[in-house]
């Protein structure tokens, strides 16, 4: 997270691989939310408390699909990001 945005936006790993997401954003607390902003199970996959600067939140993401997430402080200017975990060949 910086600049009010997630870099990269969209990421692809492995089936059993893990996401960490680092707050770089000075005075800008930011969250990575699963789900679309609205959603009624936003959060279900996971779900970071408010990140401040420099903190961190991990995922280990045991199925495989794509997953949409967003930042429950910046739901306009931080959405659609996506995990894309691929199945083991
Ligand atoms: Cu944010």
């Amino acid at each position: 997270m910086r600049s009010i945005a997630f870099d990269p936006v969209e990421i692809t790993i492995g089936v059993g691989e893990s996401v960490t997401w680092t707050n770089m954003d000075g005075f800008i607390p930011h969250t990575a939310t699963s789900g679309n902003p609205g959603d009624d199970d936003l959060g279900a996959v996971f779900r970071s408390a408010r990140l401040s600067q420099g903190a961190t939140f991990t995922h280990t993401f045991s199925e495989a699909g794509e997953f949409v997430y967003f930042c429950e402080v910046h739901p306009v200017m931080m959405r659609d990001a996506k995990v894309i975990v691929q199945a083991e060949e």
